[in-house]
């Protein structure tokens, strides 16, 4: 944990959403000497293989193939479904779900949010189904699970593909069911600023044996054997040390869930009360990483605006962020391709204007929280 002052002017160094969490240094230091012994660095390496099989158990699924990032295997995961012509996927997410599907010809179209979950709604899913339409892409929002049944039932009357971006719900449930299993295959995100992270990297996961196969020959340029390519492949591989790093960090999991848990409800006990200001609500009926604290302002009520009360927040060195706006809708390319489209996703365009993502995981002590919520509550003018 850093150390750090509590000064007039705000903490003596910065606090940052997305810091990353480090698991045991020895152990990380012994796995990255192996890997210099073996001189073995990349290429489906033992700690690949052993990553992957760590994260199907975790999330009992079938198969996990393991990447260099989670935009890339969105790509593939895409291609490998023969996605196509146009995909539904919501606005209100990190823009690596739209890129994914536009870096492969594909347009995605955007469908509104329901408020309450801020994941994607399935009745505007139905409203944007065209002929062209090909799959939908899900995302489980700051680990919230999709309406992933009716998702289900309107892909089988409509004869659609549907995946799901996972980034943020790794150790995450739906009632007693692993986010993982859900649609054909599932994306993961081991970015450094996620709970569980491989420096950079992601996974596809998936039952299907097939769809494995082939984004695992997608992910190594094609190539099946030695001289044998049957497929157009990119390289998507995961290095060695990235997968030292995630089996470290997996192995500090319940650790880190439990600083996150911790953290969270400090902030939620601080802050209630607290004229327009609320934090978005986990199920504790179900497994959560507890990796996003999130805080809704709704500016009617509240004494300050979602912008001031960020701007406070970085003039104290408290680097909240403003988690995903203004929507992949309003940035480039989309905001040229599709003009306008604004004014049909309602929601989106409300709950963008009041997020306020707030730092934790173990770099940020519950003294840390505890200040930044009396901050929260010097701005808002509730003090
Ligand atoms: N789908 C969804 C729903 C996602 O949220 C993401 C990633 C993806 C797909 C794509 O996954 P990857 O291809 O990245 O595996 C950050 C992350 O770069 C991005 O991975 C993540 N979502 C997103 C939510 O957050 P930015 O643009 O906010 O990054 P940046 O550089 O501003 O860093 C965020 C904060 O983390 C800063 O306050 C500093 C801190 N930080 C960051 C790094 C990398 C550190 O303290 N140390 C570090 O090493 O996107």
């Amino acid at each position: 944990m850093a150390d750090r002052d509590l000064t007039t002017k705000g903490f003596s160094s910065p606090l940052h959403v997305g810091r990353p969490n480090i698991g045991n240094r020895e152990r990380f230091m012994e796995r990255i000497n192996g890997m210099l012994e073996r001189r073995w660095f990349t290429n489906d390496g033992p700690f690949v293989k052993e990553f992957e099989q760590a994260i199907a158990s975790a999330v009992g699924t079938k198969h996990a193939v393991v990447m260099s990032n989670a935009t890339v295997a969105l790509e593939i995961a895409a291609r490998a479904l023969d996605l196509e012509g146009e995909v539904i996927v919501p606005s209100y997410t990190f823009v690596a779900t739209a890129h994914a599907l536009h870096w492969q010809g594909i347009k995605p179209v955007f469908a509104d949010i329901d408020p309450k979950t801020h994941n994607i709604s399935p009745s505007d899913i139905r409203r944007k189904i065209t002929k062209r339409t090909t799959g939908i892409v899900g995302v489980h929002l700051w680990g919230r699970c999709c309406k992933t049944d009716e998702i289900a039932s309107i892909a089988k009357e409509v004869g659609l593909r549907v995946m799901y971006d996972a980034s943020h719900a790794f150790g995450c449930s739906a009632g007693e069911r692993m986010i993982g299993g859900f649609g054909e295959c599932e994306v993961f995100s081991f970015h450094a600023t996620k709970f569980i992270n491989s420096l950079e990297g992601g996974a596809v996961v998936t039952n299907s044996d097939d769809l494995a196969e082939k984004i695992r020959l997608m992910r190594n340029f094609g190539f099946k054997g030695y001289d044998n390519v049957i497929y157009s492949g990119i390289n998507g591989k995961m290095n060695e040390a990235s997968a030292a790093m995630g089996l470290t960090s997996l192995e500090s999991m319940e650790e880190i869930i439990s600083v996150n848990k911790s953290n969270y409800q400090i902030y939620r006990e601080e802050l209630a009360g607290v004229p327009g200001i609320s934090l978005i609500e986990y199920d504790a009926m179900e497994k959560n990483n507890y990796q996003y604290v999130v805080m809704e302002v709704d500016a009617a009520e509240c004494g300050a605006s979602r912008d001031s009360i960020v701007e406070f927040l970085h003039s104290r060195n408290v680097f909240a962020r403003k988690y995903f706006w203004p929507g992949c809708h309003r940035m480039e390319p989309y905001r040229s391709l599709q003009p306008g489209i604004g004014a049909d996703l309602p929601e989106t365009e409300r709950i963008a204007e009041k997020v306020i993502v707030l730092p934790t995981g173990q770099e940020i002590s519950m003294e840390d929280v505890s200040c930044i919520c009396r901050m929260i509550i010097e701005v808002t003018g509730t003090k």
